[in-house]
């Protein structure tokens, strides 16, 4: 049973507070420690945080918008030394406008990366078993921000499952039909920052092909319980290692084939 002064109610408590912890320092952009220094925790735990955390922002008026994964690329996954595939949600109010404009002021260290984005044609409930592939209608190019929520963007796995893999911002360029995009397992990805290539690399680095990270968020959204609904966003992680932004800059992503995405960061000084 439940009460209030079970270790149940009292860990509910604490994971409360965790997932408070986090959603004020993302509101405020202020950083706050790992959740580590003060407390082992495990995985389970990690990812019932990041749910009450999203819960966070749905009682704001978010909506669920999609799924991500994270640490798919090996070189990716180097960059900040944790290399199991994790999984974060997605919502609406995370959505950047491709060709749109991000003020620096909301985040607390913004990086971005290249990525990869599927949309599901149909939904996909914990208990379904059809072919993930299946329900991909389309795939785009996209860009994903990222921002750490904790101090000098430094975390174990827990930690960033908890902060729901660093999920801050994504932009989506155009679609195309998945049964129209021909043979996705090794495209070039470049990351430009200014019309300079910051980084390039391979849809072959995303877990050998980027369809199986498909595979890999059905998986682990069913093992959330998280229904994946038609019309999901699913990013199936960096191609390249994240770039750190600086204000005043165009930030593009181009998958060959499939075009580009792209957005501004403002000033400053701006709001
Ligand atoms: C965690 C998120 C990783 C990716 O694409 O690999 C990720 C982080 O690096 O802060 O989104
Ligand atoms: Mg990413």
């Amino acid at each position: 049973m439940t009460t209030a002064h079970s270790p149940a109610a009292r860990n509910a408590a604490v994971h409360d507070s965790a997932a408070g912890l986090l959603d004020t320092a993302a509101v405020s952009a202020e950083p706050v420690p790992q959740l580590t220094s003060s407390g082992a925790l495990t995985l389970d735990e990690a990812y019932r945080i990041q749910r009450l955390l999203i819960g966070r922002r749905l009682a704001r008026g978010e909506r669920i918008s999609g799924v991500k994964l994270g640490f798919t690329s090996r070189t990716k996954a180097a960059q900040m030394g944790v290399f199991d595939v994790i999984f974060g949600r997605l919502t609406d109010g995370m959505r950047i406008a491709d060709g749109g404009r991000i003020a620096l002021g909301r985040y607390v260290h913004p990086r971005v990366e290249p990525e990869v984005a599927f949309r599901l044609g149909t939904d996909i409930g914990p208990g379904d078993d059809l072919d993930p592939e299946s329900a991909v209608d389309a795939v785009a190019p996209a860009l994903e921000v990222i921002d750490s929520r904790y101090r000098d963007f430094r975390f174990t796995l827990q930690d960033v499952v908890a902060d729901n893999t660093s999920a801050s911002g994504y932009v989506l360029g155009p679609w195309t039909r998945l049964a129209d995009a021909g043979d996705l397992a090794n495209r070039g990805v470049r990351l430009e920052i200014d019309g300079r290539t910051a980084e390039t690399g391979s849809t072959a680095a995303i877990l050998g092909h980027p369809l199986r990270a498909v595979h890999a968020a059905v998986r682990m959204a069913r093992v959330q319980g998280h229904t994946l609904r038609a019309g999901t966003v699913l990013l199936a992680g960096a191609a390249t290692p994240a770039v750190a932004l600086t204000p005043g800059t165009s930030v593009e992503a181009t998958v060959t084939g499939l075009g580009r995405a792209g957005f501004t960061v403002g000033e400053a000084t701006d709001e």
